[in-house]
């Protein structure tokens, strides 16, 4: 059995209000930072995944619930830092974290301390109609958590809760910008104001949103409507028929392909024109173009820069707006804290969308998007600013503990592992690719891929899949050098278990 679990009741048991202690990092723990909970040495499973435990909290929840997704319940109290516990009293190295969401680590003693702040407490209680009701340091607490890492050259920020309601907002954002500019700053016509509200032109306008194959925007109507992945996500739905482009298919190694990398870029870039002349012609013109810096549920398909900046310099050609969706790619995982800071863009995109490891969704955007109405960015909670005492512990800990550097260099020793065991099975293993700790690999049919996965889980690794054929690394933030070893040791035991 791994060493003792470190457990939020001891955490919170060693607290003192009068000093809050600094949690050090036990000799034998796979960390390097000064602040993170101990962890396990290794993952430890005494039975199989689902456990009888969770097949019976299963059996109960199925009662009430489709359980179809679950696979498994977890003992949130016994997690730790990189370690997932579930109910049957396993220890998982979780590489997948909650669909990429979690920034820092479970439990982290930070997060506890925060809990315990008076200074909190009122915040962490109670849930404000954030537009109408904000608390006295709503203000600072934006500037805090959220403008503290705006992209450079975005200084407007609106929460909200989740991802997909974050692309929704700001895909309304971009409409009302649009409109406004097609209306040469006018006020709206009365004839558009009453339109409106029965639903019809001129006052709801023919417009799209051109996304790209293969992208995952969420599951609400308008985040779904730019969403081009599988059939469970849009079957029986009504939605418009908005342009869609391919997105750069790129072969690897990236190296040995540039020239067919560019031309294949150069062809997605193409489509995307054409795709936008002709909305322009069917009478739906496009106000915005939407795209993930890595396209995730999708496959973990990457594009270059080159790719980015033909995208930026088609938008502004045609004067719409350019959103970047880093609900998945934002939070530093990919070494930057913003994945399209990699790109050299001339300027900022228009739009960056956030969640999952921000903790709050929300987007933030440059002026000229700015609604200059009340209520049309707008709902109930907007947000929620417990989440942001939670994020200001998470981009204070980033910046202390100099974690984009640590996920720059642990990306890379997760990378060249991936690339020395792909050479090792090459008829098994391919396209292993990754930006951080961001990081895939593919194997030739979903059926072995899947296979894998739950052969990982057995042995203790919690990993994720996207695509038809991949597995994609979603760590925390705090992910080391060790963990990649853990994980590198049980990997190559189950390919190797493949082959033979
Ligand atoms: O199956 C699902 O609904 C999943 S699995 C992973 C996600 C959703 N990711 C969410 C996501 C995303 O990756 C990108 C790039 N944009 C928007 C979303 C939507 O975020 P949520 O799930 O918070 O609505």
């Amino acid at each position: 059995m791994a060493a003792t679990l470190w457990s939020v009741k001891s955490c919170l048991s060693t607290i003192t209000r009068a000093g809050l202690r600094r949690y050090t990092t036990p000799a034998a723990a796979n960390t390097v930072s000064k602040s993170e909970p101990q962890e396990p040495n290794g993952p430890s499973v005494h039975t199989e995944i689902p456990g009888p435990k969770s097949q019976a909290l299963l059996k109960d929840l199925d009662a009430i619930q489709n359980t179809g997704a679950v696979q498994f319940f977890v003992d949130y109290e016994r997690s730790s830092g990189n370690y997932l516990a579930d109910v049957d009293g396993n220890l998982m190295l979780d590489l997948f974290t909650q669909i990429s969401s979690v920034p820092i680590g479970y439990n982290h003693p930070r997060f506890l301390q925060a809990l315990l702040k008076d200074e909190n407490r009122a915040t962490l209680i109670n849930r404000p109609a954030l537009s109408v009701y904000p608390p006295s340091d709503w203000g600072s607490r934006l500037k805090n958590a959220l403008l503290s890492v705006a992209p450079p050259g975005l200084n407007q920020v609106q929460t909200m809760a989740c991802g997909a309601c974050s692309v929704e907002h700001s895909q309304k954002a971009m409409f009302i910008a649009y409109q406004r500019r097609q209306r040469g700053g006018q006020p709206p016509s009365p004839e558009e104001l009453k339109s409106c509200v029965e639903g019809r032109a001129p006052g709801c306008p023919n417009l799209s949103i051109l996304a790209f194959r293969n992208a995952f925007h969420g599951r609400t109507m308008g985040a779904l409507a730019v969403t081009y992945t599988k059939w469970s996500h849009k079957l029986d739905f009504p939605l418009p028929d908005w342009p869609c482009a391919s997105f750069p298919a790129l072969q690897y190694p990236l190296d040995q392909f540039e020239r067919e990398n560019r031309a294949e870029e150069d062809r997605c870039l193409d489509e995307v024109r054409e795709q936008i002349h002709a909305w322009e012609k069917k009478d739906c013109p496009v106000a915005g173009i939407i795209v993930e810096p890595i396209q995730s549920e999708g496959g973990d398909n990457h594009a270059t820069p080159y790719f980015f900046q033909g995208l930026q310099d088609i938008a502004k050609d045609h004067e719409i707006a350019m959103m970047v969706d880093e609900v998945q790619t934002g939070c530093g995982a990919t070494g930057k804290f913003w994945a399209h800071e990699h790109w050299d863009l001339k300027d900022a995109p228009d739009i960056v969308c956030f969640s999952k490891k921000m903790l709050t969704g929300g987007f933030f955007y440059k002026d000229h998007l700015r609604p200059q109405e009340a209520y049309r960015i707008f709902n109930t909670w907007v947000g929620d600013p417990s989440k942001l005492v939670f994020l200001e512990e998470v981009v204070n800990l980033i910046k202390e503990e100099g974690l984009l550097g640590r996920v720059e260099d642990t990306g890379s020793y997760l990378l060249n592992g991936l690339y020395d065991i792909q050479n090792k099975y090459p008829g098994i293993l391919s396209r292993a690719r990754g930006v951080g700790t961001y990081c895939s690999i593919d194997f030739n049919d979903s059926d072995t891929r899947d296979k894998v996965i739950d052969d990982l889980r057995q042995k203790g690794i919690n990993l994720g899949s996207c695509g038809n054929n991949s597995i994609r690394f979603r760590p925390t933030l705090t992910l080391s050098r060790n963990h990649v070893d853990v994980f590198m040791d049980v990997f190559s035991s189950v390919v190797g278990g493949l082959k033979s």
